[in-house]
């Protein structure tokens, strides 16, 4: 009896290392599945699979001859993958007013007359940055101190372009981003166009500055807005189109002189030519728009709900095919490449 009892009390004890050791191994791996899984830095967001993949643009078949040495070794390195390995989501913005242009070139001397491209990949896509500008030269030099870091971190191959209005005449937004599309391809075939106000400042860097096999606009929410889209259809502050997506719709109108409307007018061109927008998320496409009032010279357009009217019948004939401008000076600054232009005046 004593034998059968100590046999039956060994199984039992055999049994219960057991289960110990199985708990042991399961409290183990769970921990190294949790752990491994919270070190990850890189945030997951539910994101549709399109923003993360590189549309297939034309430029690698058309490009085939490289030009230089330099041209051969980059075509040789690896392509940069669609979601960049240095994105860290939600990043601290800098908005320092005691802020000058000198500091800010200090901070960035990568930076190449306006231009940078990955040491280590061959970037996606060739993307120009166009921002239309006339007296906002602190929110220029708040937008170039954050935005350089944050397209760096996206490994894009880039070059800002600051399209300057002399004169203090009316101010026409679409017009200087027509002229700065029409400039920036003199001097590189770019692939990529992101039309940028200057007082927006991206917060989330999964917020890709690439283009899309349809046009994209960038910015769902804003501080000022409660981060919600504006209005159904609201396409203004951000957009990203391909160079030939621009050249489809012929750009934008050249006609409308003061503020608004032709963010909606360049909408309509999209929809006219059966394409269609894309948006990211609204966690990840949010802006800071830092605080300004109306400027001078750019008083509400009263004539733009009758341009929105005639857009179908017009677009062919205004747009990138008759936008006539004189050309005052193109200077390659460190950060950015300023294009001074006199766009005239209205016709009315
Ligand atoms: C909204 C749109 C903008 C445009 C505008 C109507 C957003 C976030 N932005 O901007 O894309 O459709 O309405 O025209 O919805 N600018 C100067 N100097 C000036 C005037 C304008 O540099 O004297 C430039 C600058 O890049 C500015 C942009 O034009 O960000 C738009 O002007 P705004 O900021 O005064 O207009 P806002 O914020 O209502
Ligand atoms: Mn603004």
């Amino acid at each position: 009896m004593m034998g059968l009892g100590s046999t039956i009390g060994n199984f039992f004890c055999s049994i219960r290392l057991l289960l110990f050791i199985v708990v042991c191994l399961m409290i183990v791996g769970w921990a190294s599945f949790y752990l491994r899984d919270s070190a990850r830095l890189i945030p997951t967001y539910k994101v549709p699979d399109r923003f993360w993949r590189c549309p297939p643009l034309d430029r690698r078949s058309e490009d085939k001859t490289p030009s230089s040495v330099e041209q051969t070794v980059k075509e040789e390195s690896e392509i940069c993958p669609a979601l960049s390995p240095n994105l860290k989501g939600t990043i601290p913005l800098s908005f320092e007013p005691s802020l000058n242009l000198k500091e800010v070139q200090k901070k960035y001397p990568n930076v190449d007359n306006g231009r940078y491209h990955p040491a280590s990949c061959r970037a996606q896509q060739r993307v120009a940055i166009l921002i239309p500008h006339r007296n906002r030269e602190k929110h220029l030099l708040y937008l170039l101190d954050n935005l350089h870091p944050f397209l760096q971190r996206q490994q894009l191959d880039y070059g800002i372009y600051v399209i300057h209005q002399a004169g203090d005449g009316k101010f026409n937004r679409a017009k200087l981003l027509n002229v700065g599309y029409l400039e920036a391809l003199k001097e590189e075939k770019w692939d990529c166009f992101i039309l940028h106000d200057v007082d927006l400042v991206p917060e989330n860097d999964f917020n890709t500055y690439l283009c899309d096999t349809e046009p994209k606009h960038l910015v769902v929410g804003r501080n000022v807005t409660g981060y919600k889209l504006w209005y159904k259809g609201y396409f203004g502050g951000v957009t990203a189109m391909t160079r030939n997506q621009f050249a489809k719709v012929n750009g934008y109108s050249n006609n409308y002189w003061g503020w608004g409307g032709e963010d909606d007018d360049l909408r309509l061109r999209v929809t006219y030519n059966k394409m269609t927008v894309v948006r990211p998320p609204p966690e990840i496409a949010r802006y800071t728009m830092v605080f300004h009032t109306r400027d001078s010279g750019n008083e509400v357009n009263n004539r733009r709900m009758k341009l929105l009217k005639e857009v179908s019948k017009v677009w062919k004939t205004d747009g990138l095919n008759s936008c006539t401008y004189r050309l005052l000076s193109v200077e390659h600054e460190p950060l950015y490449i300023n294009i001074t232009v006199d766009i005239g005046k209205p016709q009315y």
